[in-house]
């Protein structure tokens, strides 16, 4: 039968299951990547899965997030990071080097592959067609100790490019405009592929900016065909023998099928604070900006850095902005030196960081009261750049670097004729900095600060649930709500009794007190429930301070998963209308739910007060064997 390209790569991967869409699936993972600020926890968990050495293909510890330094903690976390990788055979990259992602797609990704990622921009490696994952922590520890990770045998979105980008037009447009169409949820439990004759338009980065943003459809991740432009980018990179060719076959068969001409795609921008608030640029053309941020692991490749220094050439922002710029890696900076495109940066007035995440994630670059920020970064969820009722901007280099010019939301086609640029055919690599896996048996000491504190003990799931309804929320509620990052927060990533004093912390300031006053809670949500990124402290941290069951109209994928692995139920409503007949503060009872989860049952009535609400427990027979346990970690070693 005629196979797409993720048909191809999972049936080269399936260790369990069959590939029958909507049931599970386990797959072999050939390569992991983990961030700063999920990667300590996820070793504690690999600690505590007790395997001497990774056992994946290729596995690669990134410092990216936590870089600002303000007192020990970010430090001891980078320290701790690096010996964990010495001594377990990882590949690290320390702080300065650059965004997991982008280095990720630079250095490592191949074609064919499967990519394990403890961050949700995984992704972006689909760029290079191969099958790259965003999960949570505990996740990608099973997968560094030799386990499948399963997953739900998604349906595959076709996404058919035809046509040629018009100038000031970029993959960014292509993405807005998909995000515009489709919204938020409109990627849960598919699989994007990209298919058609346009995609020989786009560069293999250009492709990365697409299946990175893919990620805020929520979908389970995105692929583009392995082609020429795939084995230019190889030999660019040195790295030409890892090439494969990979497409798919004709008459290949996808369960939908969306369309975009992109010779008719203008400048978009998605307005505050949802990725999918996507309009034109001209239709909110002339709004003053304060800020504008290029970077982040959807566009700060060589390309993206390039066409703004072009555009910069001989120009200088305008004085009310401050304009940054935060390079994806150390590779990018270094060729962007040596062709001189630093210079015009620096002439124009940029302020130019050291390559990392930084402000994406509210690490510093925080905004001024009531000002427009601009950003080519792939979140805007309210308050995640660090500042209260913030108005961030998500749109291209080229929108960015025309704003930064006149101080106004710009059409960049206003600018005039588009600069001309040429990559190098060879990258100067910049690897010098990335540490490669010791030999085994090296006698390694773990570097342990007083801020790592041990993973906590949860217990298996009692015979009868009763608790309280801690809290009641509305649709499409992101992980950054849940569990918020930032500057002052992220560094308490390694401390689970000290960050979950934060949880719900920009929604309701007294959630914590309240959680702490009762033995037991559930949250109630509505559509789309936990989307955004995969910190499993969004799990965690609730369940530490007593959450033990969700009941809410959907869940997104990532955040699912890792409520399982940490043993809180995910309920969804069997009818959406009995979302108004449950109610904040009133006392719940599920009685025996332990049975139910044992005896397989997909229905479950919750008591509230004297009525009955009917949940559905939609999940396989492993996650009921986890959620039994009390967690991935109990039921992995056998409790
Ligand atoms: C994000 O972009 O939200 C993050 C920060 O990279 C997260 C990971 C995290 O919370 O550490 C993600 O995307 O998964
Ligand atoms: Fe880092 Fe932002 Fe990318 Fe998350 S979305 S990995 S914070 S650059």
């Amino acid at each position: 039968m005629a196979k797409t390209v993720t048909e191809k790569i999972l049936a080269a991967h399936l260790v369990e299951g069959q590939m029958i869409k909507g049931r599970e699936i386990g797959i072999r993972i050939d390569q992991t990547l983990t961030q700063d600020a999920t990667g300590t926890m996820a070793y504690l968990e690999f600690e505590a899965i007790g395997i001497p050495r990774v056992q994946t293909e290729l596995s690669v510890s990134y410092v990216d997030h936590n870089l600002v330094q303000s007192d020990f903690k970010n430090a001891d976390d980078h320290r701790f990071l690096q010996s964990i990788a010495r001594k377990y055979g990882l590949y690290f990259s320390p702080p300065g080097n650059g965004i997991s992602h982008q280095i990720h797609l630079e250095r490592f990704g191949l074609s064919g592959k499967t990519l394990l990622g403890s961050d949700s921009h995984t992704p972006t490696g689909g760029g290079l067609g191969m099958l790259a994952i965003g999960a949570g922590g505990l996740d990608v520890a099973m997968a560094m100790a030799g386990k499948p990770f399963y997953l739900i045998m998604p349906k595959i979105f076709g996404v058919k490019l035809t046509g040629e980008l018009s100038p000031w037009v970029s993959a960014r447009d292509v993405i807005l405009e998909l995000l515009r169409r489709l919204s938020v949820k409109g990627g849960v439990g598919y699989i994007m592929e990209y298919f058609g004759p346009g995609i020989k338009e786009l560069s293999v980065t250009d492709r990365a900016t697409i299946t990175n943003f893919g990620a805020e459809l929520g979908a389970t991740t995105s692929v583009f065909p392995s082609d020429e432009n795939t084995q230019q980018f190889l030999v660019s990179q040195g790295r030409e023998n890892g090439w494969l060719e990979l497409q798919a076959d004709a008459g290949a068969e996808y369960d939908e099928v969306i369309e975009i001409d992109m010779s008719t795609l203008e400048p978009l921008i998605a307005c505050p604070s949802s990725p999918d608030n996507v309009v034109t640029v001209q239709e909110v053309a002339g709004r003053p900006v304060a800020q504008v941020l290029v970077g982040s692991c959807a566009n700060s490749s060589l390309r993206d850095l390039m066409v703004v220094a072009k555009v910069l050439v001989g120009k200088e922002v305008d004085p009310n902005v401050s304009f940054e710029v935060n390079p994806g890696s150390r590779q990018v900076l270094e060729n962007l030196t040596a062709q001189g495109d630093m210079l015009s940066l620096i002439r124009a007035g940029a302020r130019v960081h050291q390559a990392g995440c930084l402000g994406c994630i509210g690490m510093g670059q925080a905004p001024a009261t009531d000002t427009i920020s601009l950003r080519t970064f792939p979140r805007n969820f309210p308050g995640r750049s660090g500042t209260q009722n913030d108005q961030v901007y998500l749109c291209s280099p080229e929108v960015a670097v025309a704003s930064a010019i006149t101080g106004r939301i710009t059409d960049p086609r206003n600018l005039g004729e588009f600069p001309s640029y040429s990559l190098p055919e060879k990258y100067m690599t910049g690897d010098q900095r990335i540490e490669a896996p010791r030999p085994a048996g090296e006698e390694i000491e773990i570097s342990r600060g007083p801020n790592i504190a041990p993973f906590p003990d949860f217990e298996p799931l009692p015979e009868t649930w009763q608790g309280r309804v801690l809290l009641k929320v509305e649709d499409n509620i992101t992980t950054d709500h849940i569990m918020p990052a930032g500057a002052k927060i992220l560094p308490l990533r390694s401390n689970i009794p000290a960050i979950s004093e934060y949880v719900f912390a920009s929604i309701d300031g007294d959630f914590v007190k309240r959680a702490h006053s009762e033995a037991n809670g559930m949250i109630v949500g509505g559509d789309n429930y936990g989307q955004g990124s995969s910190r499993e402290h969004a799990a965690l941290a609730p369940r530490y301070l007593g959450v033990r069951i969700k009941l809410v109209k959907s869940f997104a994928r990532i955040h699912k998963a890792n409520l399982i692995n940490f043993g809180i139920v995910p309920l969804a409503f069997a009818d959406p209308a009995d979302y108004d007949k449950i109610q904040q503060d009133e006392e719940v009872e599920i009685p025996g739910i332990r049975k139910a989860l044992e005896q397989g049952a997909e229905t479950l009535a919750i008591r509230v007060g004297p009525r009955e609400i009917q949940a559905r427990i939609d999940i396989s027979a492993r996650h009921r064997e986890i959620l039994l346990a009390g967690s991935l970690l109990n039921w992995a070693k056998g409790a």
